[in-house]
């Protein structure tokens, strides 16, 4: 390492005094003005890790669904995962470490991880539509090469476009290749495949509006759209040319006010769908004919996923287990519908797309999303190698099936949610299974629900993946006593990961009991 280097580039992209920040559930967020130092450190950083992994690291820069005037960081671990826990800490450390302390915080975590020094290094970056984020790329890249780290700058990406390029680059090409041309081929390819085979060709399958949210999404979709119009045609809104990015439109607007996104125009019946900032998240939603907004969130679209991923496996003559991951967040009817109707066990977690990825790892295809629309699914290399098996040697229907599943495992992508691989893979399904989307929709009601915030998060602490509060003392008594007062009702709080806020969240049989009952929980919180 050379320090003097390090002192002098740092020195460059210095820390404004007293700023101190945490790496939390989706890396460093904040306001783009007070993230300089903090890129060039996450650019060293990612040289560490690649060094210590012996594989290439990724670093992202966007804040996904924050103002346009917010930027963020985060490293992606090598097989497209989110950052070792024990890795995020040393991000914390070095993003808040003083001027003169920097070089010893990098030889403690180098000590501390057994980083080899003289071990190659190279890392590759990704960046949103944010005007703040070209220049705050060029800082990780400083300090990529400031520790003598190769690199590869893809340039606008959206951020699960980076995690399948640092998934492909350490697989050795066996996943993909690691060009967004390659990502358009093999997703484009698996999409038509599929559609080939759906007997329902109406225009009706065939066309969606997608709000773009401004941001990156809309550049990616155009660059591909030419790739899968065979089989769809995309109509885009907030696209970027004229809104602001995130404002007013996108998936988390579109989830958290429950309506639809400014700027797009909406038919009854017409299936439409939301990407939020960095298309790493996907909402559905439509008005029916009496114009009533429906929402069709991450929980529905995993009850889709995975009803259909079974049929194929009843129609193969598979027995492979599927677990379905949810948060606490999933609505009570998706989570009843799943284990009573459908007979597939579901688990919960805490939020933070990490904690869902890890616990769908431990079934043959796990199926995982959050109800804000992030998520997808994973399949187990034996299970890949066992259906691309039964799609050679099968015969007839159950061949199809096989062939079937064998593009649906190649469509997700399994690095992570994708809101472009899972919008493929939901039209795919609609047209196989003949489906529209108010059909879809009624496969169950959702549970009139209400999300509030309340200060003052240091007082919380949770178990049970956040359904149950620790601390403070008789809290949960509190809460038990509420729910108990209404019908189909459960509520829970938690501290926010992202913001300095508790979040209280409660559902019950009506919208006013559910109102109440958030209502009184967030007064039991003080
Ligand atoms: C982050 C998480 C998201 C989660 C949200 C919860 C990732 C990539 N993103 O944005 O999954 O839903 O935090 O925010 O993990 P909260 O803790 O403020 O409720
Ligand atoms: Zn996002």
């Amino acid at each position: 390492m050379d320090l003097g280097a390090i002192t002098k580039y740092s020195a460059l992209h210095a820390k404004p005094n007293g700023l101190i920040l945490q790496y939390g559930t989706a890396g460093f967020r904040t306001k783009a003005e007070h993230l300089d130092h903090v890129m060039f450190r996450m650019g060293l950083l990612a040289v560490l890790r690649s060094k210590q992994t012996k594989s290439t690291i990724g670093v992202m820069v966007t804040a996904s669904h924050n103002p346009e005037e917010d930027n963020g960081v985060k490293l992606v671990d090598p097989l497209g995962e989110m950052l070792a826990p024990s890795w995020e800490e040393h991000a914390t450390c070095l993003a808040n470490a003083e001027e003169q302390d920097m070089q010893r915080v990098l030889i403690d975590i180098s000590e501390k991880e057994a980083v080899n020094l003289q071990q190659d290094a190279f890392v590759v970056i990704g960046r949103d539509t944010r005007p703040s984020s070209e220049k705050l790329s060029q800082s990780v890249i400083d300090g990529v090469t400031v520790l003598g780290g190769q690199f590869h700058d893809y340039g606008l990406l959206t951020t699960p476009q980076l995690h399948y390029m640092v998934y492909c680059r350490n697989t050795g090409g066996r996943y993909g290749k690691a060009t967004i041309e390659g990502y358009y081929q093999k997703l484009s390819k698996a999409f038509v495949e599929l559609t080939k085979q759906a007997s329902c060709s109406g225009d009706e399958y065939r066309s969606l509006k997608v709000d773009c949210a401004n941001g990156i999404g809309a550049l990616k979709l155009r660059e591909m759209e030419h790739y899968f119009s065979q089989g769809l045609s995309v109509q885009l809104f907030n696209d970027g040319s004229k809104g602001k990015l995130n404002h007013l439109c996108g998936a988390d607007f579109v989830k958290s006010h429950q309506k639809p996104p400014q700027g797009m125009e909406i038919k009854s019946n017409e299936r439409c769908c939301s990407f939020d900032g960095d298309a790493d998240r996907i909402v559905y939603y439509y008005h029916d004919a009496d114009g009533h907004f429906h929402l069709i969130d991450g929980d529905k679209i995993a009850t889709l996923i995975s009803s259909f991923l079974k049929e194929l496996l009843v129609e193969i003559g598979e027995s492979l287990n599927i677990g379905v991951v949810q948060t606490a967040y999933a609505n009570g009817s998706s989570t009843r519908y799943l284990e009573e109707v459908m007979k597939v066990p579901v688990y919960c977690t805490k939020t933070g797309v990490k904690h869902l990825h890890h616990k769908a790892q431990e079934f043959d295809i796990g199926v995982y999303f959050e109800a804000n629309g992030h998520g997808t699914a994973l399949f187990s290399t034996a299970v890949e190698m066992k259906i691309k098996q039964s799609a050679e040697q099968l015969e007839d229907k159950k061949r199809k099936a096989a062939k079937m599943l064998e593009n649906i495992i190649d469509l997700f992508n399994q690095a992570a949610g994708d809101a472009i691989s899972d919008m493929l893979v939901i039209e795919a399904i609609l047209a196989l299974k003949g489906l529209t989307v108010q059909q879809w929709d009624a496969l169950y009601t959702d549970l009139p629900n209400r999300q509030l915030k309340v200060a003052d998060r240091r007082v919380i602490s949770t178990t049970d993946a956040e359904r149950q509060a620790v601390t403070p003392p008789g809290l949960q008594e509190a809460i038990n006593d509420l729910v108990k007062k209404y019908k189909l009702s459960r509520a829970f709080v938690r501290p926010s990961g992202t913001e300095d806020v508790v979040r209280v969240y409660a559902e019950a049989d009506s919208q006013e009991s559910a109102d109440h009952l958030a209502h009184e929980v967030s007064l039991a919180v003080f």
